[in-house]
């Protein structure tokens, strides 16, 4: 009797010990299973004189229901103690700060784009657009570009097939224009052109605004007047100067490079002239009685000098530490 009142001390100390749940069933086995102390001592009551065994029988029952009790007790303690650290590991700080949503921007080409757009919608210019694989009728024959110009050859333009290209530059989007409505004709024509050129100063891919103005009595004066409000429109500086330098263009006649003053210098930014009759001709514009000029820009290249960035390729690896730059 001494011993079986030994084992709840020794079960208690054994459960306050367990750290787990499963700790806890092994001792619970040892104590209350079927090769136990307890259930031992249960068996032996039978060989007990008949006078002691309600005795003994009624002290193992004490001690067994005490030693569950103790079980019982330890078990709710480990698992409170395991919810506990269970909340513990798993709280929110509702106080931290949030993570910050990146919401993106506009590309700056597409910022140039979007400007250049409104400045020339501001002045009655229309928008058109095409599409960017052409035919050779579109993007060379109508525009006065022979057969064997090297414009045309494999090395210069990115051939779909015998006949049809990426365009080169917008103008056959004027083309289809001009064939489609009649003048007066006011457009610009901005988008992606293609050209086979890969270095530092030249992308296979570009950007290009051309416009174009037909009517009877259109002239160089009025080419000048309207790059030139457009330049210092776009950059904001009314001091920015404009000078044309004669040059060659199979599509215009006379035809000048278009510099702009930057900086105690002057920069190139595009080509114009006056729209050569034969392309007047094609698209069935009476050369007799209409005339017109027309420009092409440079967009990467406006954009460069508006920004400040002195380089052309990381207008193409969407780099977003670049892009973040011109964040709007
Ligand atoms: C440049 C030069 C130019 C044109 C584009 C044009 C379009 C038609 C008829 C006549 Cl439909 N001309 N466009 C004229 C002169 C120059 O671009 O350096 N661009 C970046």
């Amino acid at each position: 009797m001494e011993n079986l009142k030994e084992l709840i001390k020794a079960a208690d100390l054994e459960f306050s010990q367990c750290k787990s749940l499963s700790d806890l069933d092994h001792a619970k086995a040892k104590y209350l299973g079927k090769s136990g102390p307890l259930t031992d001592a249960m068996r032996g009551l039978s060989s007990l004189p008949s006078e002691e065994k309600p005795k003994v029988g009624a002290l193992i029952n004490e001690i067994k229901q005490s030693i569950e009790k103790l079980l019982s007790d330890r078990r709710k303690t480990i698992q409170d103690d395991e919810l506990f650290s269970q909340l513990q590991n798993e709280t929110i700080d509702v106080t931290l700060p949030g993570k910050k949503q990146s919401q993106g921007s506009l590309h700056p080409i597409t910022l140039s784009m979007n400007r250049i757009q409104n400045l020339f919608h501001s002045i009655g210019f229309d928008l058109a657009t095409g599409p960017e694989i052409e035919d050779d009728f579109h993007n060379f024959t109508a525009l006065n570009i022979p057969e064997a110009h090297p414009a045309r050859a494999m090395h210069d333009t990115f051939y779909i097939d015998k006949t049809h290209v990426l365009r080169t530059h917008t103008s056959p989007v004027q083309v289809r224009y001009m064939k489609d409505n009649k003048p007066p004709l006011r457009i610009i024509s901005p988008g992606r052109v293609y050209r086979v050129d890969s270095d530092a100063t030249h992308s296979p891919m570009f950007h290009q605004v051309e416009g174009l103005w037909v009517d009877k009595q259109v002239s160089f004066a009025n080419l000048k007047s309207v790059v030139e409000d457009f330049l210092q429109n776009f950059f904001e500086d009314e001091s920015i100067l404009v000078r044309f330098r004669p040059s060659f263009f199979p599509f215009t006649e006379p035809s000048a490079e278009i510099d702009m003053s930057w900086n105690d210098g002057w920069l190139e930014i595009g080509g114009c002239g006056m729209i050569h009759p034969s392309v007047l001709s094609q698209v069935n514009i009476d050369p007799e009685e209409y005339q017109g000029f027309a420009f092409g820009l440079g967009v990467e290249r406006l954009t460069m000098i508006k920004y400040g960035v002195n380089d052309l390729r990381p207008f193409f690896t969407n780099d977003v530490r670049f892009l973040k730059k011109f964040e709007n």
